[in-house]
């Protein structure tokens, strides 16, 4: 911009001297010629002097003005040097601006210079061939932790990650004093040594020291020896970074309620014990927060591979969550109402639910939204009762797509889930109105659970004024289909002929809902693989998961086949329409063929086919709640 300017004037200026220089030099040329003729011409010799006077004059004439050119050359240089002067200083002051600005954004500590070959730096792949001894060490580690623990002791704690982010997020410049500062909460129970002391290191090289308060880490009474003394050892002088012990076993929401007690930031960040943090993770949700004190943002949550501990974050657009009917947390994609509301690619994102271990709230704001649900012990469904409070309360959750954290989602849960259920019960007693049944419908084995007392949650929720679950669904979450669940039309498919006999899908995967062939297996009412609604649109839907499946029958096929069902608003497709009969039959709307229990070989198991209609049992259905 600087440079830009000072070329303009320059032009401006110079521009009439060479004009100026062009018309003298040309016209003293002509002069001359002529003042040579007329010389040699006695009968003109009067008229000569004349001319040659004239000449002389316009000499003269041309002197003074190749002198006063000179002279405007001299301001035009001195206002040069003036302009590149003044120029200088602006830029003094902006690379002391630019100065101030690294300053403000240098985390607590700076990364180790890097080592470009050493294992899993930049978040590549780490793979490694053992053998005998070593290789029964790695699988030890991965039994133990579900994380291969082997391989993460061989990366550095300080390693640096690839830039994941849309790059937009770099022209973004925040005003670092009018920011609020953070305390990071990370609770852990039995986390491997290298897994939790890379989160801290990453977070204190990531974090700009001015937004960070303090690294609360909450011991939940772990009993293994290497987060005893040897990790006081191994924090100790750290600056910020404090250690909290919980003196009996808290569960993971307690204990993160201990270290948010102990808290003095303006607002709390919970971290998981196995992530890292991307440069940048920081600013764009203080920022949010700055901006409306009533967000709660979560960052981008990149996956480390927990085998090769690989990073795998990406700059698009991220996903966002969302729940099934059995309360469990899905992602999916940016539905296209939020992408036309935002203004741009690098707006925050409103999602329906979080997932759960990574996310920035105000501390005022989280008090004043009842914090944790006290009621509730270890990981799982926690997410969603604050997600549904967060939203139902007045408040809105977000993902800022500038900000991005990676965390190693281990093979599986790595202890005990038994206390989840319970939570989500909770979850569906407090702020699910008569939606609950939905829930129940799908997990019959929830009713019996013992959730313990739920009346002050319910007061809070008088207290707050919160808006009801129909509000939630209508404007948070319209995407979801909210099933019918109409008397005698859900629950177990039983046929009446192979006796004790139930439709029963089992998805290939945790993504992928569709392509499997439904099969007929004995009857367990517990609801999950075994449960089906038929609708009044005639689908016969497998709608325990997010997005839901539809049975159907492929052309050439005589047996049924899960595909997607429609969209809400959409058509049901023509494979997808059964008629389900007073009589108990049913029947497929397009091939005009009724579903019978039947062997698709002699020795094969039992699936539903389609067969010309009679009159057999093997073709009478009907819906059973529960057993
Ligand atoms: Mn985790």
């Amino acid at each position: 911009m600087q440079k830009k300017i000072k070329n303009h004037w320059h032009i401006q200026i110079t521009a009439p001297h060479i004009l100026a220089q062009a018309v003298s030099v040309t016209g003293i040329r002509t002069m001359r010629r002529r003042g040579l003729v007329a010389a040699w011409q006695p009968y003109r010799r009067r008229k000569g002097l004349c001319f040659l006077a004239a000449v002389a004059c316009m000499l003269i004439f041309s002197y003074m003005l190749l002198i006063k050119e000179e002279e405007d050359g001299n301001t035009q240089k001195s206002e040069n040097l003036r302009a590149e002067e003044h120029h200088e200083r602006r830029e003094a002051a902006v690379n002391q601006n630019e100065l101030d600005y690294e300053q403000l954004k240098r985390p607590v500590y700076e990364k180790p210079p890097v080592d470009l070959h050493a294992l899993g730096e930049f978040g590549r792949p780490v793979k490694l061939n053992l053998q005998g001894e070593e290789k029964r060490l790695e699988e030890e580690s991965i039994n133990k932790h579900q994380i291969n623990i082997y391989v993460s002791d061989k990366i550095s704690l300080h390693r640096c990650l690839d830039e994941r982010w849309n790059p937009m997020c770099k022209t973004v410049r925040y005003d670092y004093h009018k920011l609020p500062r953070t305390s990071i909460v990370i609770a852990f129970y039995n986390e491997a040594a290298s897994t939790l002391l890379r989160t801290v290191h990453s977070v204190l090289e990531t974090t700009p020291d001015i937004l960070l308060e303090e690294l609360i880490l909450v011991d939940d009474y772990s009993d293994k020896d290497h987060l005893k003394e040897p990790l006081e050892r191994q924090i100790t002088g750290l600056k910020k970074v404090r250690l909290v012990r919980a003196h009996k076993r808290e569960g993971l929401v307690r204990a993160r309620l201990l270290g948010a007690s102990k808290a003095t930031g303006e607002v709390l960040t919970f971290l998981d014990c196995h992530c890292e943090c991307h440069e940048g993770w920081l600013e764009p949700i203080m920022e949010r927060i700055r901006e409306k004190e009533t967000a709660v943002v979560c960052p981008v949550i990149d996956s480390i591979d927990w085998n090769t501990f690989e990073y795998l974050g990406h700059a698009g657009e991220p996903q966002i969550g969302g729940f099934d009917w059995r309360l469990a947390f899905t992602w999916h994609t940016v539905p296209e109402r939020e992408q036309k509301r935002r203004r741009s690619p690098i707006d925050v994102i409103s999602s329906p639910t979080m997932a759960g271990g990574l996310f920035s709230v105000s501390k005022k704001y989280f008090e004043y939204l009842g914090t944790y649900d006290t009621g509730m012990e270890v990981w799982g469904g926690e997410n969603l009762e604050f997600s549904f409070r967060i939203w139902q309360c007045g408040g809105t959750l977000e993902v800022h797509p500038c900000s991005h954290v990676g965390h190693v989602f281990p093979k599986q849960a790595p202890y005990s889930r038994s206390k989840a259920l319970a939570n989500s019960v909770r979850s569906a007693e407090v702020w699910m109105d008569e939606y609950k049944e939905l829930y129940y419908h799908r997990n019959p084995h929830a009713r019996l659970e013992a959730y313990g007392d739920v009346t002050e949650r319910r007061q809070l929720r008088e207290k707050l004024r919160c808006k009801s679950f129909k509000w939630f669904l209508e404007n948070v979450y319209p995407e979801v289909h909210v099933p019918e669940d109409n008397p005698g039309h859900f629950g177990m498919l039983k046929n009446k002929g192979m006796s004790d006999h139930c439709f029963d899908y089992n998805p290939a995967s945790e993504q992928d809902v569709t392509g499997q062939k439904i099969i007929l297996y004995p009857c367990h009412g517990m609801g999950q693989n075994q449960f089906f609604e038929y609708t009044s649109y005639n689908e016969i839907r497998y709608n325990t998961r997010q997005p839901e499946g539809c049975a159907a029958v492929e052309q050439g096929s005589d047996q049924l086949t899960i595909f997607l069902c429609r969209e809400n608003g959409q058509s049901v497709p023509e494979n997808q329409k059964f008629i389900f009969k007073e009589d108990g039959t049913l029947l497929h709307q397009q091939t005009q063929k009724c579903v019978q229990a039947d062997r698709p070989t002699s020795m094969g198991s039992p699936v539903p086919m389609l067969r010309a209609c009679s009159n057999s049992d093997l073709q009478k259905w009907f819906f059973q709640e529960r057993s």
